[in-house]
């Protein structure tokens, strides 16, 4: 179970490092379906330097399923957020060496078509050792209230800061990790993760949960386009999963 100070510092922050959430065994079977995944999928911008993206790998890999409906994330996050969550979808985002491209600072949830959500955050699940030099996460803390920024470009450095010119002079916060590490932002927390600068590959999964009850607001977006819903919808059970699951399921 979580501390409450580490509640407390997620709900004053909007983010939270939790170390060693996955026990070495654990990560080296994920790194390796990841690296696999890396290989034979061609992810979503096939062209962008900045990360191979590969979107809702839960439906396609068994093993990373099992990190994306893995019960003691979905627990952590059901803690943090204080709301019954379900996965909105999951990304690998991949660095190769010397990509050169960070992802420039934004926030997650003003792309999503979401209404009524009370809450939403991202796990940041590094597969490797992620070092400042690897692409590890940097976090602007106490911004995760704002609701006033448009979705920012996330390759351009300077349009969260053409958005909301204040956050240029907010103290900023870099979190690397050790493999097996997470960490835990909220879908409005502005946060950039800069280039792998190294001879390794960062490999990370992020699992994105949001609120169970939300409902679809009619905006168009990779994940829910293929579904017809309509405004107002719930997000479906089967394309969405409730967590964490009950067991057996
Ligand atoms: C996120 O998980 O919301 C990110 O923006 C991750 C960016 C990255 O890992 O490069």
């Amino acid at each position: 179970m979580l501390p409450e100070e580490i509640v407390a510092r997620y709900r004053s922050d909007g983010f939270v490092h939790v170390p060693g959430v996955l026990r070495p065994e654990e990560v080296e079977r994920y790194r390796n379906a990841a690296r696999s995944v890396f290989d034979r999928e061609q992810g979503l911008h096939p062209d962008n330097p900045m990360f191979k993206q590969v979107v809702n790998i839960w439906r396609r890999d068994e093993v990373l399923r099992e990190l994306t409906l893995h019960r003691g994330l979905a627990e952590l996050a059901t803690r943090l957020a204080g709301v019954p969550l379900r996965i909105w979808h999951d990304q690998l985002l991949i660095k190769p060496p010397h990509n050169g491209t960070p992802t420039e600072f934004h926030q997650d949830a003003p792309y999503w078509p979401h209404a009524d959500s009370r809450h939403s955050l991202s796990a940041w699940v590094a597969l490797v050792d992620v070092p400042v030099e690897r692409g590890c996460m940097t976090f602007i803390p106490g911004q995760q209230e704002r609701r006033d920024i448009r979705a920012t470009d996330i390759s351009d450095a300077h349009d969260l800061f053409d958005a909301a010119p204040d956050l240029a002079y907010q103290p900023r916060v870099t979190i690397p990790l050790r493999a097996g590490d997470v960490t835990f932002h909220n879908g409005y927390t502005p946060h950039t993760a800069n280039a792998n600068d190294t001879d390794e590959f960062r490999l990370a999964h992020v699992n994105i949960y949001v609120d169970r009850e939300l409902h679809y607001n009619g905006r168009r977006h990779v994940c829910t386009d293929p579904l017809g819903l309509e405004p107002g919808d719930p997000l479906p059970d089967d394309s969405f999963p409730p967590v964490p699951r009950d067991r057996g399921a």
